[in-house]
């Protein structure tokens, strides 16, 4: 995106208010990037794939992970954040050459309003509409929102709009990395006693018992689970809560150390700092949206300190 449209970006969306400022910058490869600064957080959203790159509640750490060598690339998938996996999740049921988790996190979001709120927060609505661009891989006539509300807590709201005649079928997950003092201290808790599909086993199902920890690679979809999480870091004194709604299944995933150096853009020693907690609609929880109508995935995140 260049200079001139990234100031027609600005004369459109900026807010300048003392204490909520918005602005698109050019970011890392040049990409576009909307800054906030309100009384409540800052936060960095990447306009390729709508992705969440930053939340620092006032006064305290990035909740998110962002990882050091994440490459910044037209076209290709950022490492750490918050990628928007849509309109499925994991690989492509059919096709293989489709990419994992969808297109929508390497595809360039527009900017429908920003707006600052009464309470002091700042509210942000992203779209596509992939049928115009990604027709090949997705044709049915289908919009997608994005809302990002940064209050006391950041949510983030995927919409998926069916304006087609015919009911469509989605998978999706908001991929969260959430950045932790190290992995192998914290505990996850919201599920145990759930099943889960332990991706690293041929899928095998299996049960949880007690909260998770994570001492080697983990890839697991927990099923039917509407639960909130807790991810508990005594080193940081910080639990992050996760809320959400519109989802059944929660994807936990780290990679460990001989895959996160395979993949080679988590940084040295990266795995160790992050911890995907996927708010998702994953194996068989995948949704139907019938003609005209809609579908929320919904989720909520608190930093709270541990006293
Ligand atoms: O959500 C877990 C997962 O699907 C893992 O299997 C893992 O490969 C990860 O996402 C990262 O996927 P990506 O396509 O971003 O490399």
């Amino acid at each position: 995106m260049n200079q001139i449209e990234i100031k027609n970006l600005n004369n459109q969306f900026s807010i300048d208010e003392p204490e909520n400022r918005l602005n698109i910058v050019e970011g890392k490869g040049g990409l576009p990037v909307i800054e906030v600064f309100n009384r409540y957080a800052s936060v960095l959203i990447c306009l390729q794939g709508a992705h969440l790159l930053s939340w620092i509640p006032k006064d305290k750490e990035d909740v998110i992970w962002l990882s050091e060598d994440a490459s910044f690339k037209p076209g290709k998938s950022i490492r750490g954040g918050v990628p928007v996996c849509w309109p499925w999740f994991g690989a492509h049921e059919t096709q293989s050459s489709y990419p994992a988790h969808g297109f929508a996190r390497t595809t360039l979001w527009q900017i429908v309003s920003t707006e600052a709120m009464e309470d002091g927060g700042t509210k942000i609505t992203l779209t596509i509409r992939p049928s115009s661009n990604c027709e090949e891989m997705w044709p049915a006539d289908t919009s997608l929102q994005y809302q990002i509300t940064i209050g006391r807590k950041l949510e983030l709201e995927l919409i998926t709009i069916n304006n087609g005649m015919q009911p469509i079928t989605i998978g999706q997950a908001l991929h969260t990395y959430f950045r932790v003092s190290d992995v192998s201290n914290i505990l996850l808790f919201g599920l145990d006693d759930t099943d889960y599909l332990d991706k690293l086993d041929g899928f095998k199902r299996k049960v949880q018992y007690g909260p998770v920890t994570v001492e080697q690679e983990v890839d697991r979809i927990y099923l039917d689970t509407a639960s909130d999480c807790v991810i508990e870091d005594k080193t940081l004194q910080r639990n992050i809560v996760i809320i959400k709604c519109g989802s059944h299944s929660t994807v936990v995933w780290n990679p460990w150390r001989e895959v996160a150096e395979k993949m080679g853009d988590l940084g040295k020693d990266g795995f160790k700092k992050m911890l995907c907690v996927e708010s998702a609609n994953a194996a068989d929880d995948v949704v139907t949206i019938e003609p005209g109508k809609e579908h929320h995935l919904w989720v909520q995140y608190d930093a709270q300190l541990i006293t």
